[in-house]
């Protein structure tokens, strides 16, 4: 007979319950709620181009300044952004004596996110109390930080916050905006190499600190420990398109562990999970979490 994921809330904190090892691995849908377009479908367009396209070092070879003008947008978008519901349920998985009541059993807990919008790092900021940390290694970023800006030459990087991250970035983000107000066809607005950020160190091109298409993942060696020994993982918000993340899951089951799907619609893998719970994780995590 063919496989249905279950949905039984029962039934997977049962399965919580008796988990040792606990990863999460997380895509976009799980900063969706806090209004951070997705990467496919309806979110994936940044003005006419296609996000997916930009996320590349060919692209950036080729335009910089275009894909700093994306990035901009999107730390722009990030920066104002507050984390929501499924975010924080993640944090509190991570601190010790709530994940003691909510997966008694678990001895290590992770969260692997693809995301680099810094929403899990500021829940886990905002769950912590005088009483309550969460473990600051519990979360794995695992395709870089928006706000890490990395020397293209000397590989000297900084993490830094600035709104916008120089003069000209922000001038460009105005002169499309009235583009936009005037009722006009978009123009190609182009900054010139020497107004783009530059290195403190060396003054080379800058770029955003995060892994495109092609790249490296230089936390894979940890993440492939952390796989190895989980037996449940929690797949939230991802279409499980993009390698590696894509096949955590499905080697956690191949080692005897189950899987959690938390998505609005199927995605990739959705049929082989042990569980699916289809939804906004926003509601769906801390439901089932409870
Ligand atoms: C909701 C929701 C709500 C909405 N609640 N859900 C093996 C085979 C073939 C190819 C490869 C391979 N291994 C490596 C590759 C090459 C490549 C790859 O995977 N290619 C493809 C198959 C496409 N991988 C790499 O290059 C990786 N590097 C690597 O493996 O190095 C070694 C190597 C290199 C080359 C060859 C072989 C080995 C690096 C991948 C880096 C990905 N980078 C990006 C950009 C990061 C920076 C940035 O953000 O700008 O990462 S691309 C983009 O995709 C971004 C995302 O993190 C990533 C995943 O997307 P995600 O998160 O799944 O988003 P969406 O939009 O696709 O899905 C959103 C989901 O949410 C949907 O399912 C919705 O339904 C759902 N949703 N609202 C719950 N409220
Ligand atoms: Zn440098």
């Amino acid at each position: 007979p063919r496989h249905i994921p279950s949905n039984n809330i029962q039934e997977f904190r049962a399965i919580l319950h008796a988990a040792k090892h606990i990863i999460v691995v997380a895509g976009a849908g799980l900063s969706a709620a806090s209004g951070i377009p997705t990467f496919r479908g309806a979110g994936g367009m940044w003005r006419s181009l296609d996000a997916m396209s930009l996320a590349t070092p060919e692209a950036f070879a080729k335009d910089p300044s275009l894909v700093w003008q994306f990035y901009h947008y999107r730390r722009e978008k990030a920066l104002r952004a507050e984390p929501n519901a499924a975010h924080v349920a993640l944090a509190k998985l991570s601190i010790p004596s709530v994940r003691a009541s909510i997966a008694p059993s678990s001895k290590t807990f992770h969260l692997i996110t693809q995301n680099v919008d810094g929403l899990s790092t500021r829940a886990a900021r905002a769950v912590t109390t005088a009483q309550e940390t969460p473990d600051a290694s519990a979360l794995l970023e695992m395709h870089g930080r928006l706000f890490d800006v990395r020397c293209t030459k000397c590989s000297h990087t900084t993490l830094d916050f600035s709104s916008p991250l120089c003069q000209a970035l922000g001038d460009a983000d105005r002169a499309h905006e009235d583009e936009v107000a005037a009722g006009k066809k978009e123009t190609q607005i182009s900054i010139p190499l020497e107004d783009l950020p530059k290195c403190s160190v060396c003054n080379s091109l800058t770029r955003p600190g995060v892994v495109w298409f092609g790249e490296s993942i230089p936390l894979l060696p940890q993440l492939d420990k952390l796989v190895e020994q989980a037996d449940l993982c929690l797949v939230v918000g991802t279409s499980s398109l993009v390698q590696p993340a894509a096949s955590f899951a499905w080697q956690v089951q191949e080692n005897g562990g189950r899987v959690a799907v938390f998505n609005v619609e199927d995605s990739l893998g959705t049929d082989t999970a042990d569980f699916f719970f289809q939804g906004g994780c926003e509601i769906e995590l801390p439901r089932a979490l409870g």
